[in-house]
C-alpha cells in the first residue's frame, strides 16, 4: 500500500523508482517486521504477563519443562500484526495471492487464538477439541484451495523437483492436495513448537527459502531459464515471506532459550498454514517436504509413536514424541537439541534451493 503511494511521486523524484523492485520491497518488509517485533516485543511480553496469559505445563512432559510454568504465551499476537502491517506497507495491494495469504494468517491465527484462550480460561493445557480444531482448519484450507484453483491461470499440475518433464495434472484432485498441505504444515509446525525457538528458527529459514522461490516463480525469464512453473504475480509473495522472516527473527530474540515468551497456537497454527499456502502458490508444493523437512520429521515421529503405541499395547519407538523430547530424555540439554535441529533445518533449506538447478 505505502509503496503505491510513494511510487505515485516517482515522476517528480526519479529515485523513487527503486520501490518498483520486489527485491527492494522484500528487504524493506523484512526490516519493518523486524523493527516492529523489536520495538513492541518487551511491551507485548509485559502485557501478556499482566493479563495472566501464561503457559500451563502438563505433568507428563519432560521434567525440565516444569520450570517453564507461567511463561507468557500467545506471542503470536506480536508476530502476526508485524507480518500484516509490514505486508500492507510494502506489498502490492492489488495482488490476490497477498490477500489469500493474509486471509490464512488471520483465519488460522483465529483458530489458534481461541485454542490458546480456552487453555488460559480453563487454566489447563486442553483448549479447542481436536475435532473442532481440525474441522475449522480443513474448512479454511478448502476455501483457500477452491479460490486458488479457480484463480485465472492457476495451474493444477504438480511440480516435481528434479523432473522437469513430469508434471501430472491433478485437475480437481489438486484441491484435496492443497487442503492436506496447508492443514499438514499447520499441525506439523504446531507439534514442533515444543522447545525454546525450535519452531520459529526453522520457520524463519523456511520462509527465507520461499522468499527466493516466490521471486523466481514470479519472474518470467528466470522461471523459463530454470524450467520451473511461472506464476504471474507470485513475486509479491516474496514481500510477504520477507515480512514473516523478519517477524520470526524479531520473535526469536525473545523466544530464544531461556524463552521469555512462547508463540502459542495463535502463532504456530498460523505460520504453519502460511508456509503451506506459500508452497502451493509458488508451485513448490513437493519441495515443502524438504524445506520443511524438520516439521515433517517431527510430525512423523508422533504418527509412528502413537501407531506403535496402539499396535503394541503400550510400547514406544521413542522415549517421547515429538522427537525433540526423545533427545531431551536422552540427556541432551535443551539448547543443544534446539541448535542441532536448526542446523538440520538450514541444511534442508540449502538442499531445497539446489533442486532448482538439478532438473
Ligand atoms: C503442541 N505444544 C507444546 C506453547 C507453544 C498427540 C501428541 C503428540 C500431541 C502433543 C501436543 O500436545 N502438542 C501441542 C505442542 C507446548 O507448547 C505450547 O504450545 C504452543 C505450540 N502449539 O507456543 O504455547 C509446550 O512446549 C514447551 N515449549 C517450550 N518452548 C517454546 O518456545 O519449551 C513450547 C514453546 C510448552 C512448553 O513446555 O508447555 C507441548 O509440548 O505440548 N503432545 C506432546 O507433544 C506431548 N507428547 C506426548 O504426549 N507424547 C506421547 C504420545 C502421545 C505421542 C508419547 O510420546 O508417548 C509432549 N508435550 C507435553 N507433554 N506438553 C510431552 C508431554
Amino acid at each position: 500500500m505505502l509503496y503505491k503511494l510513494i511510487y505515485f511521486f516517482h515522476t517528480e523524484l526519479s529515485w523513487l523508482n527503486v520501490f518498483r523492485y520486489i527485491t527492494f520491497r522484500t528487504i524493506l518488509s523484512m526490516l519493518t517486521a523486524l523493527m516492529i517485533s523489536f520495538l513492541f516485543g518487551a511491551w507485548a511480553i509485559r502485557k501478556l504477563r499482566d493479563m495472566q496469559v501464561r503457559q500451563y505445563i502438563r505433568d507428563d512432559g519432560p521434567p525440565n519443562h516444569k520450570s517453564k510454568e507461567g511463561t507468557p504465551t500467545m506471542g503470536g499476537c506480536l508476530i502476526l500484526p508485524a507480518v500484516i502491517i509490514s505486508t500492507i506497507f510494502w506489498a502490492d495491494p492489488g495482488n490476490i495471492y497477498v490477500w489469500t495469504v493474509m486471509f490464512v494468517v488471520l483465519s488460522f491465527g483465529g483458530i489458534g487464538f481461541v485454542d490458546d484462550y480456552l487453555k488460559m480460561a480453563r487454566k489447563d493445557s486442553s483448549g479447542l477439541s481436536a475435532t473442532w480444531k481440525f474441522s475449522l482448519q480443513v474448512l479454511i484450507a478448502l476455501i483457500v484451495a477452491v479460490v486458488l484453483y479457480n484463480y485465472p491461470g492457476f495451474d493444477s499440475r504438480l511440480n516435481l523437483p528434479f523432473f522437469k518433464r513430469i508434471a501430472p495434472d491433478l485437475g480437481l484432485g489438486y484441491i484435496p492436495l492443497v487442503v492436506f498441505i496447508i492443514v499438514g504444515a499447520s499441525n506439523a509446525v504446531n507439534l514442533t513448537d515444543g522447545l525454546d525457538g525450535l519452531a520459529i528458527g526453522p520457520l524463519t529459514v523456511a520462509f527465507g527459502s520461499y522468499l527466493v522461490f516466490a521471486y523466481l516463480a514470479g519472474h518470467v525469464k528466470i522461471a523459463s531459464y530454470l524450467q520451473i512453473p511461472y506464476v504471474a504475480g507470485s513475486g509479491e509473495i516474496s514481500v510477504v515471506c520477507g515480512a514473516v522472516a523478519g517477524a520470526g527473527l524479531g520473535f526469536l530474540w525473545f523466544n530464544a532459550y531461556p524463552a521469555e515468551v512462547f508463540m502459542g497456537d495463535v502463532g504456530s497454527l498460523s505460520l504453519g498454514a502460511v508456509l503451506g499456502t506459500v508452497a502451493v502458490i509458488t508451485k513448490q508444493e513437493v519441495v515443502l517436504a524438504l524445506v520443511g523437512g524438520l516439521f515433517v520429521f517431527e510430525a512423523l515421529s508422533v504418527i509412528f509413536q502413537v501407531a506403535y503405541f496402539k499396535l503394541t499395547g503400550g510400547q514406544r519407538i521413542f522415549r517421547m514424541a515429538p522427537i525433540h523430547h526423545h533427545f531431551e530424555l536422552k540427556g541432551w540439554p535443551e539448547p543443544k537439541v534446539i541448535v542441532r535441529f536448526w542446523i538440520i533445518a538450514i541444511i534442508l533449506a540449502l538442499l531445497s534451493i539446489i533442486t532448482l538447478k538439478i532438473r
